[in-house]
């Protein structure tokens, strides 16, 4: 099932060949120069894979409004097939991160049908016991995995779980664990009683983990609780991991960190642990601002996947990261802001893989402080869309994504069934 017409790209594709094909030759010369193959850079950035948030496709907007989109999503089968319009002009996403409830749905094999015939299939399920649903029991007002009260905690394992068996049903191999919880005035939270509540609550969906599946824990500086929460960064979110088992590791959203905190030298600790579990990847100015990847810090992103490309060059035992998007659009089209998110994230692992790792180590052994930072500068200052270009067009995607879908009408032909939804609430993810 092709959302846009194949005859539709490839004509836009037509148009924008020759020039694609001149650059990637030329590109080929100059990496030729360092010894690089471009063809073998190409392979793997065409085997790299980001995953879709299915809240993603939706219009997100701020705590205090949002502003609708044209043709939003109205249920989780609409975001399917925007996340399919994504997969099929850029092809860099062949997953879709579910989160529950509000994917839920009558038919999931109907769904994890849907989803194939899109060529999709589903990464990490996400719990949500950050909000409370219409009918439920108890309140996390004060907390979920960690609330002073039991049957809260129960509450919120029992959600946990399910999520997990929904996964199962889609061919999910991951739960990604998020919770609010924590305090906003000093001496409303024991912090000590609080996380091994944590503890006791996570070892029970520990236990309900099918043998092949990982549990994802993310940390979160702040917000809801602005105060303190209960795993506000990495170390807590390691304790936790390392706690729990193998089969528990961290999740890094780019986002959920202090300003001007090393992200990457984290992301490198955990890798050192066997600990990495993935990303959520986005860009923040501020905060947990949710901006699109690369938008604002492309270097920090570049320098991300120098660790990764880094670990994966060395071979470090069971380095396997799960890559996930978690932004909020609020003035963009979703599937755009989603495609050149995915581009840029691609675009940052192409230009790690090129680093001459060989130069760096010797820079780095001979305390050459210049010679190293230039030996990555050197790969994040090439200019790898090409390859992107290459890679699209030899899968059947669009040499230009965006400009493909705004050629094919999508948005305005899938407004016609789905009708604006006026939200007066907030639209934060
Ligand atoms: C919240 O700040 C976290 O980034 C979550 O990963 C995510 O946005 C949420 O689970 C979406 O429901
Ligand atoms: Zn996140
Ligand atoms: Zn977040």
């Amino acid at each position: 099932m092709a959302p846009i017409s194949k005859d539709q790209i490839l004509a836009h594709n037509a148009t924008l060949q020759r020039h694609a094909d001149t650059d990637y030759e030329y590109l080929g010369e100059q990496l030729a120069r360092r010894n690089i193959d471009i063809d073998t850079i190409k392979t793997q950035v065409a085997s790299f894979g980001v995953a879709i948030p299915s809240w993603g496709v939706g219009t997100g907007g701020t705590r205090f409004a949002r502003f609708p989109g044209m043709g939003e999503p109205r249920h989780v089968f609409d975001k399917l097939q925007d996340c399919g319009v994504i997969q099929q002009l850029a092809r860099a996403t062949p997953t879709v991160s579910l989160h529950i409830p509000w994917d839920k749905c009558s038919d999931w094999s109907e769904l994890r049908q849907t989803a194939a015939s899109y060529g999709l299939g589903f990464d990490a399920m996400n719990s949500n016991t950050f909000s409370d649903q219409k009918d439920q029991s108890h309140s996390y007002k004060f907390g979920s995995l960690t609330h002073a009260d039991a049957a809260t905690r129960a509450q919120a394992v029992a959600h946990n779980i399910e999520c997990i068996e929904i996964g199962q049903k889609l061919g999910s191999k991951a739960l990604t664990v998020w919770v609010g919880d924590g305090s906003n005035f000093p001496g409303q939270q024991h912090f000590r009683r609080a996380f091994d509540r944590y503890l006791e609550s996570t070892r029970q969906i520990y236990a309900a983990l099918p043998g092949d599946w990982r549990m994802f824990l993310e940390h979160k500086i702040c917000e809801p609780a602005f105060y303190s929460t209960v795993i506000q960064d990495w170390g807590s979110s390691f304790m936790a991991a390392s706690a729990l088992g193998t089969k528990a590791q961290c999740l890094v959203d780019l986002g959920h960190h202090a300003p001007n905190v090393n992200i990457e030298m984290i992301v490198a600790r955990l890798i050192a642990a066997g600990k990495l579990a993935g990303f959520h990847f986005n860009d923040s100015k501020y905060g947990d601002d949710d901006l699109d990847a690369g938008s604002v810090a492309p270097y920090r992103l570049f320098l991300v996947f120098n660790e990764l490309v880094s670990a994966a060059h060395e071979g470090v035992t069971g380095f396997d990261p799960a890559y996930m998007l978690d932004q909020s659009h609020n003035v963009t089209d979703p599937i755009e802001s989603l495609m050149s998110s995915a581009a840029q994230v691609q675009q940052s692992y192409a230009q790690a893989l090129i680093v001459d790792r060989a130069e760096l180590d010797a820079a780095q052994t001979a305390n050459d402080a210049l010679m190293a930072s230039r030996a990555l500068k050197r790969g994040f200052e090439t200019n790898v869309t090409p390859i992107l270009q290459r890679v699209r067009a030899e899968a059947g995607g669009a040499i230009d994504p965006i400009g493909a879908y705004r050629a094919s009408g999508y948005r305005q032909q899938v407004a016609k069934d789905r009708p604006a939804v006026v939200g007066g609430s907030g639209g934060i993810v």
